[in-house]
């Protein structure tokens, strides 16, 4: 067994920052650490937090992590922000926010740095989930800013995906481009202390409402599965079975709407038990698979063909052979091995 991985079992604090570091960094011995701690990982509820810059995740996320507290579970939060990798400012911004939770030996906070490489920060990030989950964490929170692929690669690696909106800063039409729509399970709109967050909150149902009009209306010649929209109780319920994300109001710096944020939360949980539940967990399971099986493919092709493909780039830009071809021709030279 790695040595670190006895002591992040036995839920030792340092040590458990120092495996983070580890593979945060990809050291020596990283993959043999979480091979020991993987079978340890399986207990803790995973949540994903996303959504704009400013919308309120730290905010959200700290109350949260009050709320788990008090129900007496242990609650780590891995923070990932890659729009200021180098200041800092951000993250020490979300210390500020969770500070009154920083002396808990209970809660383990950890931010995650961004890197350049594909991706390397999905990846570091699911990677010290796992590490804080085999710490003893019993919820997982992941905070991350929802704008590119690989953050909606992190957030669908949780049970649970929450996002955070506010009011005015246009977070409907994002969300629908951001493919956000597809993976959340709860919008939180928050800031509702703010003119808005009703118009908001029935954007977002509407919007809820009419993807699944869409996707229940593509099964209902084999199932008759149709959903029904009732806009006065602003609740949407589909007759497959299939989850329909909820939208909760909350003030998160005065912790105004947390109890309902955490009932929708806990009646996603329990939803992820049925057999719908569970046929999305095994799909996102291959999603997650097939990721990293990307990520592994082309480290080893970048590995093993980086001569080669330093050659063929050469050809290719002399215009003695096509980008095509060249292509191939590494494909069957990675084959080969
Ligand atoms: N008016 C108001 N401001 C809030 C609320 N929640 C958070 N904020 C403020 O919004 C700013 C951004 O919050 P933060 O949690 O850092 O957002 P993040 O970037 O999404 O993590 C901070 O100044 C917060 O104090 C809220 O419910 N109402
Ligand atoms: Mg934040």
């Amino acid at each position: 067994m790695h040595p670190l991985a006895q002591a992040v079992l036995a839920g030792d604090v340092r040590k458990t920052a120092r495996a983070c570091r580890v593979c945060d960094d990809r050291l020596p011995g990283h993959l043999e650490l979480l091979r020991d701690l993987y079978p340890h990982t399986g207990r803790a509820y995973v949540l994903g937090v996303t959504g704009n810059p400013g919308a309120g995740k730290s905010t959200v996320t700290n109350q949260l992590i009050g709320a788990y507290r008090e129900r007496g579970q242990k609650v780590a939060v891995v923070a990932i922000d890659p729009s200021s990798p180098f200041s800092g400012g951000a993250i020490l911004g979300d210390r500020i926010r969770m500070q009154r939770h920083f002396e808990d030996p209970s809660v383990f906070i950890r931010s995650v740095a961004t890197r350049g490489a594909l991706g390397g920060l999905s990846r570091s990030s699911l990677d010290v989930a796992r590490v804080l989950a085999a710490w003893g964490a019993d919820v997982v929170i992941i905070e991350t800013v929802g704008v590119g692929q690989d953050e909606l690669e992190i957030v669908k690696a949780a049970h649970t995906v929450l996002v955070v909106a506010a009011p005015g800063l246009g977070d409907e039409i994002q969300a629908i481009k951001a493919g956000l729509l597809e993976c959340a399970d709860v919008f939180a709109v928050n800031k509702a202390d703010r003119d808005g967050a009703d118009a908001t909150a029935r954007d977002l149902e509407l919007m809820i409402a009419l993807s699944g009009e869409v996707k229940s209306a593509g099964a209902h010649s084999r199932r008759h599965a149709a959903g029904h929209l009732d806009l006065a109780k602003q609740t949407v319920a589909h007759a497959d079975g299939a989850w329909v994300p909820r939208v909760v109001k909350c003030v998160a710096s005065k912790g105004e709407g947390t109890a309902a944020l955490l009932a929708s939360l806990d009646a996603h949980r329990a939803w992820l038990a049925s057999p719908e539940g569970v046929t999305r967990a095994a799909a996102r399971q291959v999603e997650l698979l097939r990721a990293s099986l990307k990520d592994a493919i082309l480290d080893a092709a970048a590995l093993a063909l980086d001569a080669e493909i330093e050659r063929m780039s050469a050809r290719v830009a002399a215009r003695e052979l096509d980008p095509y071809s060249a292509v191939e021709e590494l494909v069957r030279a990675f084959r080969r091995g």
